[in-house]
């Protein structure tokens, strides 16, 4: 392993090393009508462990790409029958942005301006033929890295920092457009607002460590009894549920195990067991707009509080 400064480092072909232990589990696409460069590439790439896919022009790419949908980086050649390496970019682009595939476009010497306008078309980067081991090496794993970045990022913005369940903003985002395309399908859809009885008293007796504790295993909870839809934590000790195909008698039955559950067995926390109930609002389709459903939950969830708490009423 060559350093920046041209030395061999035995540290960081170490670290190399231990980076090939995950590399099978990305999978690359090589898009390249010579057979010669193609096998150099593909043999090239296996020895770093990735799972490579092979085409021999646009067309066959955009197949691969249709039945490996997480094929998170493709190098494609410029030069190719049926359907060149601009066209396919182009095409991949209207659906595909940088931060779900990466391109890496192969150019020549021969023609300077190729470099420029593979990246002018949609490609991250490229890399002229003939190339070094050591520089493709370099190039794919940067973008490698960087896709893997990008996704940790997106989960990162998507998720809350305490419970690890989706935050407010992914589930307006993912439940609105999953929203649309279930009414197009008539199936039925349930929303539930639930929320933490007296979790305020916690805090006050205990301290907000030990709410935390509440709260995460709250949401442990959640997801062990109804992890199959889309829950979010909607901020303090409230929590939102999406449920898809259910109507609210349904939905209603669902929430009953998690009730029992955590009134059968209290929360372990630093400070000792720590029984929580809950109230809930579960609403079924009403209209368009599943902020309207929300809201009726919402008032349906104060209808419980008011009657006394620890139930769930739809
Ligand atoms: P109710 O049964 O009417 O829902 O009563 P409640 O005490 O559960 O509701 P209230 O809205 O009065 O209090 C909610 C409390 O939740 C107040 C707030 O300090 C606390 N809280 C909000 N977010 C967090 C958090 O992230 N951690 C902890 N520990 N507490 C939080
Ligand atoms: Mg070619
Ligand atoms: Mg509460
Ligand atoms: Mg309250
Ligand atoms: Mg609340």
């Amino acid at each position: 392993y060559i350093t920046k400064e041209g030395r061999y480092s035995y540290e960081l072909a170490l670290k190399q090393l231990q980076r090939l232990g995950n590399n099978h589990e990305h999978k690359i696409l090589v898009v390249e009508d010579s057979r010669p460069v193609r096998k150099l590439i593909v043999a090239a790439l296996e020895r770093q462990h990735y799972q490579i896919f092979q085409a021999e022009h646009g067309e066959q790419a955009l197949q691969q790409l249709a039945q490996q949908p997480d094929i998170k980086l493709m190098l494609t050649d410029y030069q190719m029958p049926h359907m060149d390496g601009f066209e396919l970019i182009q095409q991949l682009r209207r659906t595909r942005d940088p931060t779900q595939l990466c391109i890496i476009g192969l150019s020549t010497n021969s023609d300077a301006a190729l470099s420029a306008k593979f990246i002018k078309y949609g490609a991250n980067d490229f890399l002229l033929k003939p190339f070094l081991h050591e520089e493709l090496y370099c190039r794919v794993n940067q973008n490698i890295e960087l896709i893997e970045r990008m996704e940790a990022m997106r989960d990162a913005a998507s998720r809350d920092y305490l419970t690890g369940l989706y935050n407010r903003r992914h589930f307006f985002a993912h439940a609105e457009a999953h929203y649309q395309s279930l009414k197009q399908q008539r199936h039925k859809v349930t929303v539930a607002v639930i929320d933490l009885d007296h979790f305020k008293q916690i805090n006050d007796r205990h301290g907000h460590l030990i709410g935390d504790q509440v709260l995460k295993a709250m949401a442990d909870a959640l997801t062990t009894h109804l992890g199959r839809f889309l829950i979010a934590r909607a901020g303090g000790e409230e929590f939102f549920l999406m449920m898809a195909g259910i109507g609210s008698e349904q939905a209603l039955r669902l929430l009953q195990p998690l009730r029992q559950r955590l009134a059968a067995e209290p929360i372990m926390t630093d400070a000792g067991p720590i029984t929580v109930r809950f109230s809930a609002g579960v609403s079924e389709r009403i209209t368009d707009k599943i902020e309207q459903q929300l809201h009726q939950a919402d008032i349906l969830l104060y209808q419980a509080k008011q009657g006394g708490r620890d139930q769930s009423i739809g």
